[in-house]
């Protein structure tokens, strides 16, 4: 596997025909992978590498993306798959060599072998020592130290350190990694800050940096300092002073998702001041991205996602962060009347004008073209995301492909309404509404209880500014005057319709038409929360209009629609097998997780099922319909309500019952999905002629019975994993147990599924499953009920 050679006697001047020599009479005779390269050891070609001692990091070769013989050295991290890349020597040269060669002179330079010139990779190393060696330490840190016994002292694993790639950071802050300022009192202050790449391929210096500065910039007698993103120098975030626990501007830590606090300390005195953290597990970093986010890199990829800070720079997209505040610094506003936005599409322009500066990145080329006003679009202009082109205003023809370049177009904010007057006017007409109401149908009263709810949400204070506003005649066109043809369903509160833009984008539009105070409640209710959202597994916002009468939500069109029509169509739900069902299990535990934890508001759905999960092109889950989803506030963990709202068969005993309702209700609903789509059976329509139960007491008792691949949909049996399977229905059961306290909160689950070593807890017997099923017994009897079976109650009263 990994091939290493062994120079004994290299001299410097004829190093590079020794080492040809060398390296094709000795190539593969050491197997097994090493941590540390001795004094004339190297690494030659891309399948060797050095790998630490407990194999999650590892030095090697690896190739520059879209070239075959260009090569970078880096530092994977090769826990995750994708491994990903925490450091890389030398990130502006890119070695063009067939076989690359990294080589531990005896004299202590490490060479990175070029055609004709080396590059001595510790070449700011004050004084070269003989026979140091190169270790990949357990960190990811590659240190060079000088021999034991020589040079000062020796400690564990040789002796003195001379060098480390963690004084080198790239773009990557690794645990243990120092940011800072060093020989603050010398002459020449070191700064060592990340630099984010170029683009996602190529990891030159890019746009962004991210480095301490001063918290006060007019008074550098003051040793106080802060971390700051820069784009080019200009700040872009910041955190705010470090309170020795929080930053004052994030509210915060940076932290990762779920309950895992990373240790982050401040150190400074007259010498240096500097940032560095901790945290369990080292393949943890916190990364400076090509686009300026700065992101939290997992524990997987799969797994855990989080946002140490995001502003939105590009204003395309808004994502989400921590604390209850951002530290975000506002770009100057536009010079161009309004016409600041980019929408990102794909196509072609026949005539650009182009910068060939490979310096630039995308975020370069954003900044250049929102400055100057007959810029209509700009693209990049290398395959590896350097460089940019511009279309200038009435030069050029934008034909619209699908397998076009990826473009950004310039968008004309349509004027509208300020952010204040729709508040006016959100709560007016509402207000009025109720007051009438009221008036008529004095049982009406409890309405008001949620139209003044509205009030809290005007803490979001970045307003939806952010969000295109759709003018109604384009939503006509492209919903071709919401024809029946082009509709796909009835949502809580309306009708829900297809439609198409002029640049080809499919939409969905769910569309309230006329004002009733109930379904505009609900209306300004997932408007107002899923703007401020945005993750993976929620359905995406694209815009809204408020045009007259019309109120419409204008969303990105998922082709496959709900999981219900898979999971429950006899033919259908073939395409989804075991592995996919596990996804998607996975992926809806995430958008709750998010909902209930990491988004900026904590936030209960109250109407998770089936049929509000949509599925993208991948089958990827998305949780949407955010009509009943309640704000709680951070100190609540749980509330009551009069009025309540969810679906038959989803809703936790305690909410169905007394209206109590908390995170631990969505928890309860997920579990009952976690079982529909392990059995593909539903909850509600559960039929069995041998045992008259739901299909929650149904799986408890193939689980008492250890009959647990019965349960399972018989048109995966093909690729049902027992043991994931049962770890599933597990999950399943922990999740609708009848006491709340019994079930696990969201993070407890994901933990649960994506780790099979946490021990789960034995479930009890679940809610409702000693009763009868609903389905044959009462429902029957009572035909309202059963016309509601299946959708939302949006107006049954709590006892
Ligand atoms: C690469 O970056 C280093 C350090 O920033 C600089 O000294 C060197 O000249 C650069 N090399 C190239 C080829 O740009
Ligand atoms: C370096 O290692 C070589 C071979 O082991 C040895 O002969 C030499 O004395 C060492 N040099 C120093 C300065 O330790
Ligand atoms: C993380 O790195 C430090 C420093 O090398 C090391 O002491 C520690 O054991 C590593 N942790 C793990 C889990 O490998
Ligand atoms: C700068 O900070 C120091 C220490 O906090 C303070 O004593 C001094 O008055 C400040 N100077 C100015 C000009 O604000
Ligand atoms: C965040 O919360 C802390 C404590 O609750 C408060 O001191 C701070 O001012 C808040 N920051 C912002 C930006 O709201
Ligand atoms: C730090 O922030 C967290 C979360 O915002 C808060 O719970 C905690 O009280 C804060 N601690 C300090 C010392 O400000
Ligand atoms: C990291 O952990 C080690 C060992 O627990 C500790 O000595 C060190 O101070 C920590 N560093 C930071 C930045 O918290
Ligand atoms: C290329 O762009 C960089 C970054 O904006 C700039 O510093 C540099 O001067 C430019 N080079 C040329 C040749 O224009
Ligand atoms: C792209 O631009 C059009 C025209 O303004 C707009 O209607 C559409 O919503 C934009 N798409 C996205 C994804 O923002
Ligand atoms: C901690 C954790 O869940 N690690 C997983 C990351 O993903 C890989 C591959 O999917 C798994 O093998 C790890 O167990």
């Amino acid at each position: 596997m990994s091939s290493m050679i062994r120079l004994h006697n290299p001299a410097d001047a004829i190093l590079s025909c020794f080492i040809l020599l060398l390296h094709v009479l000795i190539l593969s005779n050491l197997s097994g992978a090493q941590d540390t390269l001795a004094a004339g050891d190297g690494l030659v070609g891309s399948d060797s590498f050095l790998e630490s001692s407990n194999k999650l990091f590892r030095l090697k070769f690896i190739p520059r993306p879209g070239t075959s013989q260009s090569w970078y050295l880096a530092v994977e991290c090769v826990f995750m798959h994708p491994a990903y890349i925490i450091w890389v020597a030398f990130p502006n040269v890119s070695v063009t060599t067939v076989q690359p060669r990294l080589i531990m002179v005896q004299d202590g330079q490490l060479l990175l072998w070029l055609d004709n010139n080396p590059l001595v990779v510790n070449s700011d190393q004050p004084t070269m020592v003989e026979n140091t060696t190169a270790t990949i330490n357990d960190d990811g840190n590659l240190v060079l130290r000088s021999p034991a016994g020589a040079g000062g002292v020796s400690g564990s694993g040789g002796g003195t350190l001379l060098w480390q790639s963690f004084d080198h950071p790239s773009n990557t802050w690794s645990p243990g990694m120092k940011l800072g300022l060093f020989g603050l009192k010398t002459r020449q202050t070191r700064r060592r800050l990340l630099t984010s790449w170029i683009s996602e391929d190529n990891p030159s210096p890019g746009t962004f940096t991210l480095e301490l500065d001063l918290l006060d910039p007019n008074n550098n007698t003051d040793n106080n300092y802060q971390l700051v993103a820069k784009r080019r120098g200009v700040p872009y975030w910041r955190s705010g002073e470090w309170n020795g626990k929080n930053f004052s501007l994030i509210g915060g830590q940076l932290r990762l998702p779920g309950e895992f606090d990373v240790h982050l300390s401040y150190f400074s005195n007259e010498n240096e001041a500097y940032f560095s953290w901790n945290f369990t597990h080292n393949c943890t970093v916190i990364q400076l991205e090509s686009n300026g986010v700065i992101h939290l890199v997992p524990m997987n990829y799969s797994g855990f996602w989080g946002y140490a800070a995001v502003c939105d720079i590009n204003e395309d997209e808004e994502l989400g962060f921590y604390g209850n505040g951002t530290g975000c610094i506002k770009s100057e506003p536009s010079r161009c009347g309004g016409r600041d936005k980019f929408n990102k599409t794909s196509g072609t322009i026949d005539k650009w004008e182009s910068m060939s500066n490979s310096s630039l990145g995308l975020a370069d080329c954003r900044v250049i073209c929102r400055n100057r006003c007959s810029c209509d679009a700009y693209a990049s202009r290398f395959s590896d995301g350097t460089g940019c082109r511009f279309a200038i205003s009435g030069k050029y023809k934008y034909t619209f492909a699908d397998k076009g370049d990826t473009i950004y177009l310039r968008v004309e904010r349509a004027p509208r309404m300020s952010w204040k007057w729709k508040l006016v006017i959100g709560l007016a007409v509402p207000l009025l509404m109720a007051l009438i109401l009221i008036c008529l149908f004095p049982h009406l009263k409890r309405r008001i209880h949620r139209i003044r709810g509205f009030k809290n949400l005007e803490l979001s204070k970045k307003g939806d500014d952010e969000l295109p506003y759709f003018s109604l005649s384009s939503i006509r066109v492209a919903t071709d005057d919401f024809s029946d043809a082009n509709k796909l369903g009835q949502g809580g509160f309306g009708p829900v319709y297809k439609g198409k833009l002029f640049n080809g984008q499919e939409i969905a539009v769910k569309r309230l038409s006329r004002i009733s105070g109930h379904g505009l409640d609900q209306f300004e209710n997932e408007f107002i929360l899923i703007s401020k959202l945005q993750h993976r597994n929620l359905v995406r916002l694209l815009g809204y209009c408020n045009q007259g009468e019309e109120r419409l939500l204008v969303y990105e069109y998922l082709p496959n629609k709900s999981l219900d029509l898979f999971l429950f169509d006899p033919t259908k739900r073939d395409l989804l097998d075991w592995k996919t069902r596990v996804n998607i299990i996975e992926g809806i535990a995430q958008g709750i997780l998010y909902l209930h934890k990491y988004s900026r508001l904590k936030i209960i759905h109250r109407d998770l099922k089936t049929s509000n999960v949509l599925l993208d092109n991948e089958i990827n889950p998305k949780i949407s319909d955010f009509g009943t989803a309640r704000i709680f506030q951070d100190h609540d963990t749980r509330a009551n309500t009069k009025t309540i709202v969810g679906t038959y068969g989803y809703m936790s005993p305690e909410y169905a019952m007394d209206g109590v309702f908390s995170e631990k209700s969505d928890v309860f609903s997920f579990g009952v999905m976690v079982l529909e789509i392990i059995s593909g059976k539903k909850n509600t329509s559960f039929y069995h002629p041998d045992r008259a139960l739901n299909l929650l007491g149904y799986a408890w008792d193939l689980w008492i019975e250890g009959r647990v691949s019965d349960f399972a949909d018989p048109s995966i049996a093909e690729t049902f994993d027992m043991s994931s399977g049962l770890r599933s229905v597990h999950i399943g059961l922990l999740c609708v147990q009848e006491n709340a306290a019994d079930r696990p909160a969201m993070q407890e689950v994901i933990s649960m599924l994506i780790s099979e070593s946490t021990s789960l807890p034995a479930p009890k017997q679940p809610a409702f499953s000693a009763i009868v099923s609903l389905h044959n017994e009462h429902l029957s009897e009572n035909p309202q009920l059963c016309s509601i079976n299946e959708v939302t109650i949006s107006d049954v009263q709590g006892r």
